[in-house]
C-alpha cells in the first residue's frame, strides 16, 4: 500500500491509519471474569518505532458483509469475524449502515511469531472511526481497540502508556499517557529465537492460567506494585529501576503460566540462554534487562550507548536467529481520510 491514500480513495467512508506494536514493561496477563475484555491487572508499555501496521477501511454500500485482506491475502473466517465485531461497534456509534472492506499490511514479517494483535487493532480502530466520520479522542479509540485486543488499547497512544486494571462495573477503560516517547530514550533489542509456528495464543494462554494456575492469584495481587515501580521509574528516568521491575514483571507473569495445569511454557532453550546472557552483560556493567511475552523471543531493554554491545552479545547467543532494533515511537495516526480532511 502507498504511504498515503491515492486521491481516488479519499472521500466519505474511507480512511487509512498506521500503528505500531508495543512492548509491556509491566505485563498484562489475565482478564476479569466480568465485563467486556477487562484486564485483571494494570500494565505499562512503550509503543515502538520501526515496525508498523498500515490499515485502510472503506465503508461500501455494495458489500453484504465485512471483508478483510491481510498482506494481500483473504483473511480467515475467524480473523474476519473479530474485525467485523469492531466494525459493528463503529457502525452503531456512527449510524452508518454500510459494511466495510479492510486492507491491512505489516512492514515486519508476519510469520516471525512477533506479529502482535496490538498494532493491528490500534490501526483498525483509528482507521474505522475516521472512515465513519467519528472525531473521537485517542482515549475513546483506545477503549474501542481494547474490546478487540487488550494490548491494542496501549498502541493507540505513543511513548509510555498505562492501561489500568478493570474494575467491577467498568463500561469504558482506555489506556492513559504516562510520558512521551522522548521522555526516556531507551532501546529494546528483540532477540528472535524462532521463525516457526505460532505459540498458544495469549487469549487462550491467559484463560488457561486464570483457570488452573495456583499462582494466578499471587500474580494478580503482586502485579499492581510491579506496575507502580515501572511507572515511578519511567517518570524518574531511572533506567536501572525500570529494568529491574520490568524483568521481575515478565518473570512473575511466566511463573503464573508455568504453574498452570498443564504448565504453559512459552520459553525454549534459546530463551533461557538469552536471559543468562543478559545477566552476564549486567554483571559486566552494561545496561541490559530481559522481558519476554507470550512466545520464546527475548526483548532486551538497554540504553542508546550500550545498544551496539548488547546487540552483538545477544546475536551471538546459540539459538538467537536475528535481532531487531526498536525504540520508543508514536501512537496510531490517521494518514488519509481523517474527518478534518473532508
Ligand atoms: C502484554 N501480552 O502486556 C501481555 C504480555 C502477552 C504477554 O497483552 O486476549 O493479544 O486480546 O487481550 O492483547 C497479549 O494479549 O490478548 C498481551 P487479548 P492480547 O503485552
Amino acid at each position: 500500500m502507498n504511504a498515503t491514500g491515492r486521491s481516488e480513495d479519499r472521500g466519505p467512508g474511507f480512511a487509512e491509519a498506521i500503528a505500531h506494536p508495543n512492548i509491556a514493561l509491566a505485563k498484562y496477563w489475565g482478564k476479569r471474569d466480568d465485563g467486556d475484555r477487562l484486564p485483571a491487572v494494570p500494565s505499562l508499555s512503550v509503543t515502538l518505532a520501526g515496525m508498523l501496521t498500515r490499515t485502510r477501511v472503506r465503508f461500501d454500500a455494495a458489500l453484504d458483509a465485512a471483508e478483510l485482506v491481510i498482506g494481500g491475502a483473504q483473511a480467515s473466517v475467524g480473523a474476519t469475524a473479530r474485525v467485523a465485531a469492531l466494525l459493528d461497534r463503529v457502525r452503531s456509534a456512527s449510524g452508518r449502515l454500510e459494511r466495510a472492506r479492510v486492507e491491512s499490511a505489516n512492514d515486519f514479517p508476519t510469520a516471525s511469531g512477533l506479529a502482535s494483535s496490538a498494532s493491528a487493532f490500534a490501526a483498525l480502530a483509528a482507521a474505522a472511526t475516521a472512515a465513519a466520520g467519528l472525531s473521537w479522542s485517542a482515549a475513546r479509540v483506545s477503549d474501542l481497540a481494547r474490546r478487540s485486543s487488550v494490548s491494542a488499547a496501549r498502541s493507540v497512544l505513543g511513548g509510555y502508556v498505562e492501561l489500568p486494571a478493570g474494575r467491577a462495573g467498568d463500561l469504558e477503560l482506555p489506556a492513559l499517557p504516562v510520558a512521551s516517547s522522548d521522555h526516556l530514550d531507551l532501546r529494546i533489542v528483540v532477540a528472535v529465537t524462532r521463525e516457526g509456528p505460532k505459540d498458544i495464543g495469549s487469549t487462550e494462554g491467559m484463560l488457561h492460567t486464570t483457570r488452573t494456575s495456583p499462582f494466578y492469584a499471587a500474580w494478580v495481587a503482586h502485579a499492581p506494585s510491579l506496575c507502580a515501580r515501572v511507572r515511578d521509574a519511567v517518570l524518574a528516568r531511572d533506567l536501572e529501576a525500570l529494568g529491574a521491575a520490568a524483568e521481575e514483571s515478565a518473570l512473575c507473569m511466566h511463573a503464573s503460566a508455568i504453574a498452570a495445569a498443564p504448565g504453559l511454557i512459552y520459553w525454549t532453550g534459546a530463551t533461557v540462554e538469552a536471559i543468562a546472557e543478559v545477566r552476564r552483560l549486567r554483571a559486566r556493567g552494561l545496561a541490559a534487562w530481559a522481558t519476554i511475552d507470550a512466545g520464546p523471543h527475548v526483548k532486551v531493554i538497554t540504553t542508546p550507548a550500550d545498544e551496539d554491545a548488547v546487540t552483538r552479545a545477544i546475536a551471538g547467543v546459540p539459538g538467537v536467529l536475528r535481532t531487531i532494533a526498536t525504540r520508543p515511537g508514536p501512537g496510531a495516526t490517521v494518514v488519509a481520510g481523517a474527518p478534518a480532511e473532508r
